[in-house]
């Protein structure tokens, strides 16, 4: 079917890259005709598949999850979360206060002392188990909910995010009667009541990452989600309802940053997690400095996945898009730097191209599409300025030319090539899906541009050598390198950085580590 016959109502369309007009806010003369192959002749076209909303029943305004019930916010106020591949508003929700934290993290301290601290471990570990399990069955509302509230195609929630999240689950489940394995000879301790703020890119995975831990260690949790994406996070409290979890021992605060900063900050959170940008992560660290609180900062990323001469082409090429169009780049350990020896440059550039030209972008709620929106308008602008940034400074841009639907936040995959080491570009952390290339000859040059940032998250290596990838591997100061693969998680292994990336691992046992206290 041509894709212009979508079904009325399955706003917005999704589009085949190499359609006609340009509506990317990137200036119209920078952007490329695509060079040449097989996206956009009629026999590739996808016929629409949209997932249906059906399965989600999104109220109109939810309150604070606090003690196990729904609040009312202490100042009466709301905010408004929307669907950004839509601009439509979807739900108002709680804008909790200062008032609202202190409310929370008093029943979290109670549940501490009184109920999940007094639990035996395999008694703690059943809840999660059955968290985990009704995350599966509950999966595709999950799925369905992260896309509306998000902007990220449905393939992506449906496959990763939700899966992920209640492996998460599981997995912290098995380790919660079994903790003195994890910090062999001493006596592991739960730290009491934690504070978690979750960041919008992963909304859902973000809350099991944090949550998950802690919980199997023996912590009470308040934790407050981003306000652009709220909406799994409150399901997530219907979750804990329904696997009858303990009152207070999950709290979900809604509201803004300083909301935030009310939780991080009050005495008796013992323990502090957070992902986001590298900025409020630095002020996070100032405002709990002095108080012995445990913390773990994951933060921004500028990753350089490095392609060799010797790399089998086309799979790097896959690797090198899943790096950075995953989740439209909004990732922390987003690939955004490509790094290519200069001997395939020009080839291996001419098929990223034809591949970025094949990228389908529109309706993140349609199977087909791999694209979806931007999280927000803000956002849209942050990466608008920085790619207006990188025209100005004389990289040379290069877009596939399609239409973006005339509503939502949308930008158009962008491959910068002609790019220094000192452009924005190179430097930032955009958190969109807008790739630098650089050039290298050696591999001693490689190791000293890709570890020639600010950040240190992850990497990529893209090689037919075992030798070559230990030698590389060793030398890049990321705290995950991916060889020839990007952006593979699992439960089981430690994420996390350093330099500007932040400090502590968040998952496998080591992300246990850090909700324990041990004598
Ligand atoms: P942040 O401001 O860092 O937001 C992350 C979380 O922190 C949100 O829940 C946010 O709440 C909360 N927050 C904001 N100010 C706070 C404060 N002073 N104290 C405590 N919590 C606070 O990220 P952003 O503004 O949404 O995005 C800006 C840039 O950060 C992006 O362009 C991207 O480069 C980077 N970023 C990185 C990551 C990861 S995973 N490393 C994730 C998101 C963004 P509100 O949502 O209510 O503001």
């Amino acid at each position: 079917m041509p894709s212009d016959q979508t079904p009325k109502g399955a706003a917005p369309r999704r589009t085949t890259a190499r359609a006609a007009s340009v509506t990317t806010p990137a200036p119209a003369a920078t952007v490329a005709p695509a060079s040449s192959g097989l996206a956009g002749s009629s026999p590739w076209a996808y016929a629409p598949a949209p997932e249906s909303r059906e399965i989600v029943t999104i109220r109109q305004r939810y309150g604070l999850f606090i003690d196990g019930k729904e609040r009312a916010p202490s100042g009466g106020e709301v905010t408004i979360t929307y669907n950004p591949a839509t601009e439509e508003p979807l739900a108002e929700i709680a804008k909790g206060t200062p008032a609202d934290a202190d409310r929370a993290i008093e029943a979290a301290d109670r549940a501490y002392r009184k109920v999940w601290s007094k639990l035996h471990p395999r008694e703690r570990a059943k809840y999660l188990y059955r968290i985990s399990r009704i995350l599966q069955e509950r999966s595709r509302e999950f799925a369905v909910t992260e896309t509306m509230d998000s902007g990220k195609p449905i393939r992506e929630s449906r496959d990763v995010d939700v899966p992920l999240a209640a492996a998460h689950f599981w997995y912290y489940a098995g380790w919660a009667d079994k903790l003195e394995y994890a910090v062999p000879g001493r006596r592991p301790e739960a730290h009491g009541v934690v504070g978690q703020v979750i960041p919008w890119n992963f909304p859902l995975l973000m809350l099991a990452w944090k949550i998950a831990p802690a919980l199997a260690a023996g912590n009470t949790v308040v934790l407050k989600p981003a306000s652009t994406t709220p909406l799994t996070a409150l399901l997530f409290a219907d979750v804990c309802r329904q696997a009858e979890l303990p009152d207070g021992v999950v709290n979900i605060v809604t509201g803004p940053g300083s909301t935030g900063m009310s939780i991080v900050t009050d005495p008796r959170v013992a323990k502090v997690a957070f992902t986001g940008s590298t900025s409020v992560g630095v002020t996070i660290a100032k405002g709990i400095a002095g108080q012995g609180k445990g913390l773990t900062l994951e933060l921004g990323g500028k990753a350089a996945n490095i392609v060799f001469e010797d790399a089998a082409l086309d799979q790097a090429v896959e690797g090198v898009v899943n790096g950075i169009f995953f989740n439209q780049g909004e990732v922390c350990c987003a690939g955004s730097r490509l790094l290519v020896q200069e001997s395939i440059a020009e080839e291996f550039l001419a098929r990223l191209r034809d591949r970025m030209s094949m990228l389908r972008i529109g309706d993140p709620m349609d199977k087909n599409t791999d694209v979806g929106a931007i999280n927000s308008k803000s956002q849209m602008e942050t990466i608008g300025e920085l790619v207006a940034s990188g025209v100005a400074e004389g990289a040379q841009i290069w877009q596939p030319a399609c239409d973006l639907p005339t509503r939502g936040w949308f930008f158009r995959p962008t491959l910068f090539t002609n790019v220094a080491q000192s452009h924005r570009i190179a430097r930032e952390e955009i958190f969109g899906p807008v790739l630098a290339t650089i050039t290298f000859r050696t591999v001693a040059e490689a190791i000293e541009k890709a570890n020639n940032t600010a950040y240190g998250l992850s990497a990529g290596i893209w090689t037919e050598k075992g030798s070559r990838i230990l030698q590389v591997a060793s030398a890049l100061k990321a705290g995950v390198v991916w060889a020839n693969t990007f952006n593979r998680f699992d439960p089981t292994a430690p994420f996390g950085g350093y330099k500007e990336s932040g400090y502590g691992r968040e998952g496998g046992m080591q992300g246990l580590h850090a909700y324990l206290r041990s004598s």
